[in-house]
Order: structure tokens, then sequence, then C-alpha cells
């Protein structure tokens, strides 16, 4: 032990494990060298990296503040406390739960305090922008439960509560999910409320792409209409990778013991004083001017590829994504992605609301503004870039046209640095 402490005092990582060390110094550079538009990613502060590389990864937590499992957990507990306090502050929440290890990780738990295995529950589908545990067969969702499913409207690919609830008074759900992954448009939650209340369904909202939109009230806030909603704190949101759960509460019991001990057991306490930090972060005037301009980026991106020729799902967007269908470029979903990120320009294949060529090679890529505005970065530049984008796809077969992509990419990279 001594001789680790002693390399730890020295230069820790690189003298331990130079093979890790290589590895995430190679990711930094990736991720400073790329222009990354994958929605679901953002940048951290170095404030969240320092608490997620604390000391309180060595403690053991097994319980909520206050009542542990364990001797030893004063500054744990001041750490949930404050995340706690200040995400209940954030959302006007009258409970919250910052254990989940992960998005999926809240939902399970929501199903488990709310649910019986073989209950129905109702959820957008998969292929039309949602998630895959809201019902997808494949997942734990569609497996223990019955699950329905809602779609888009086959013209605008837009949500039609009417269909919603003619199928929600058809199936009579026990619990209703709104929320989405690739939807780009706001949800009415509202509308669903009262859909879920006119039938007796729990109503609950999946805000994880978009809670810091939420956070900085640049997006309608879920919380106030609903009886449950689940997040992650890496989105938008711009926090640590993790979870969260607010509801109202008379589901606060079930949920805290759906958490621990139904689920989970030891909470990752440095990754909770992470999301202490970013809350406390959500909670500064510079965080509303971030979340402004992530929705004016998308907005900017989605007006300059329609300009271009592109073909956006819904028309446009009212989010930080983007949803391309690139059936009228003649190249898929997955050709696209790796064209470019030949060019430094980071995107997932997407599937697309009706896609006729299915999820493993889909036809669509979804492209987010959160990385590229926690960079600095504007609208001239999202123009640039939709720019550049367009120019790898119609030179496609041409190297040396990728080539002078990526040397834009470079000096875009260099101008506007991820740390
Ligand atoms: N993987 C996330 C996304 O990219 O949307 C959802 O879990």
């Amino acid at each position: 032990m001594s001789m680790i402490n002693n390399e730890l005092n020295r230069n820790p990582l690189q003298a331990v494990d130079p093979e890790v060390y290589t590895t995430i110094a190679a990711e930094q550079k990736r991720q400073q060298e790329n222009l990354i538009m994958i929605a679901s990613e953002n940048l951290v502060s170095r404030a969240v990296l320092e608490a997620q590389g604390s000391v309180l990864t060595n403690k053991y937590a097994e319980g909520y503040p206050g009542s542990r499992y364990y001797g030893g957990c004063t500054y744990v507990d001041q750490a949930e406390s404050l995340a706690c306090e200040r995400a209940r502050q954030i959302y006007k929440a009258e409970h919250v739960n910052v254990q989940p290890h992960s998005g999926t990780s809240a939902n399970m738990a929501v199903f488990l305090a709310v649910l019986k295995p073989g209950d129905r529950i109702l959820g957008m589908d998969l292929s039309h922008g949602g998630h895959l545990t809201h019902g997808s067969k494949v997942n734990i969702s569609g497996r223990y439960y019955q699950s329905f499913s809602y779609k888009v409207e086959p013209d605008s690919c837009l949500l039609n509560l009417e269909e919603v609830r003619k199928t929600a008074r058809e199936i009579r759900p026990k619990l209703i999910i709104a929320g989405a992954s690739s939807y780009p448009r706001l949800i009415d939650y509202d509308g669903f409320a009262n859909i879920a209340r006119e039938i007796g369904a729990v109503f609950l909202v999946d805000m994880a792409h978009t809670a810091g939109l939420v956070a900085a009230g640049v997006h309608p806030n879920p919380v106030l209409c609903s009886d449950i909603v689940t997040a992650t704190t890496h989105k938008t949101f711009r926090g640590p990778r993790g979870g969260v759960i607010f509801s109202r509460q008379k589901f606060a019991v079930s949920i805290d013991k759906a958490v621990f001990p139904g689920l989970q057991g030891g909470p990752l306490m440095h990754i909770i004083a992470a999301k202490a930090v970013a809350f406390k972060e959500a909670q500064l005037p510079s965080y509303a001017a971030y979340q402004k301009n992530v929705l004016a980026n998308a907005s900017a991106l989605s007006e300059a590829l329609i300009d271009l020729g592109f073909s956006l799902v819904t028309g446009g967007t009212d989010t930080h994504l983007v949803l391309v269908d690139l059936r009228n470029k003649k190249i898929s979903g997955m050709e696209a992605e790796k064209l470019l990120e030949r060019a430094g320009i980071i995107v997932n294949k997407n599937v697309i609301p009706f896609d006729p060529k299915g999820a493993n090679n889909p036809s669509g890529i979804r492209l987010g503004s959160p990385t590229l505005t926690s960079r600095g970065m504007k609208p001239p530049q999202m123009r640039e870039i939709a720019d550049l984008i367009e120019q790898a796809i119609a030179g496609r077969n041409n190297g040396g046209s990728l080539a002078r992509i990526k040397q834009q990419v470079d000096s875009m990279c260099s101008e506007y640095p991820a740390y």
C-alpha cells in the first residue's frame, strides 16, 4: 500500500497505470479535436470533474442522509442533502432522489415503485423517438410489463394527443410515459397529464434530454404537472453521468424504497457530490444564458441545414437536437456517421419515424448543440458546420474534399477549446 501511496503522490495515474493514462489522454484529445454533436453528450465543468474524482468514492453510505447503514457518513450526508435541496429548488419538486446511477436506473425504480409485473404501461414508440426503457420489447420495461406505444403522425411526424388519448382509453395503462430521445419538438406535458388523469393512470415524464433546458426555464417544467419525473444529469443539464427522480410527496417513500434497497446498494457519493455542484452551477445567471444559446444554436443549425436541401424530421426543432432524414441525399445514417467522423464531425446514426430501412441501418442522423455550445460556439459557427456537413456528404467520393473539411474542423476546434 505504501508503494501505491508513494506513486500516487508523485504522478498518480501516469505512474501507476500508463496504459489507462494514455487512453484517457487520447480521449481528451479526441474531445478537443472533433466537433462533437451527439445530442445526449456535453462537457462538464472542471469543478464537476474534481468532485467526481474525489475521495467520496471511498465511502459506503447505503440508506439516505440521517439514516444510513454505515458509520462515518457526516460529510456524504452533507453532499447528498445539498444535492437534494438544490434540485428541489430548481425544479420546484416536492421530493427528489439523487441516487439513481443512470436514467435507466431511475426509470426502473419508478416502475418498481408504482407497478406490479404484468401491469400495462404506455410510452412513445422507440422507433418514433421514444426510449428503450419506455416499453421496448428488448428491455425489461417491455418484458416484465405489458407495454404499448403511441406513435407520431405519418405526415408531420408530430405527436397527436387525440391519438394518444384514444390509445390510452383503449389500453387503460397503469402508467403513461411522456419524453423522448429523438423527438425534436416540445411535448405538451399538460395535455398528457390530462389524459393520465382521465383514465386514472400515474403520469411519468422522462426529461433526460431536456433537464438542462427545464432547469434554466427555457422549456416548460414537467415537474409541475406530473406525478413523477426522471432525468439524467449529463445531457443538456451538463453535470456528471447519472440519474435523478422528482416526485409528488405521496410517491416519496415508495420511490426511495425502490431505489434503495429495491434496485441499488451503495450510492455513488462522488457522483452525488458532483450532482450537487452541477445543481449549484445551474442556479448561476451564466447557466440560463448557456441554455438559451443551446436552443439558438440548434435552431440556427436546423435552418442552415434546411437551406442546404436537408430534410428535417418535423421540419425543424424546438429543442437541442435535430433529426435529419437523409433519404433525399442518397446516403444511409450509418454511412453518414462514418463519413462525418473522418471529417472530425461526430454524430450518431438514428432511426427516423416509419423508417423504411429499420433500426439496424437507419435513414437518419441525430445532431445536437449542447457540447458545441459549452465550447462557446454561436449561430455563425452552426451555419459553418452545416456547410461542412453538406460538403462532406456531397463530396463523399472525393478524398481531397474531406481533408479540406477536416482542416476547417481543426481550426474551429482550436479556436473554441473544450477545456
Ligand atoms: N443514449 C441516450 C441517447 O443518446 O439519447 C439515451 O439513453
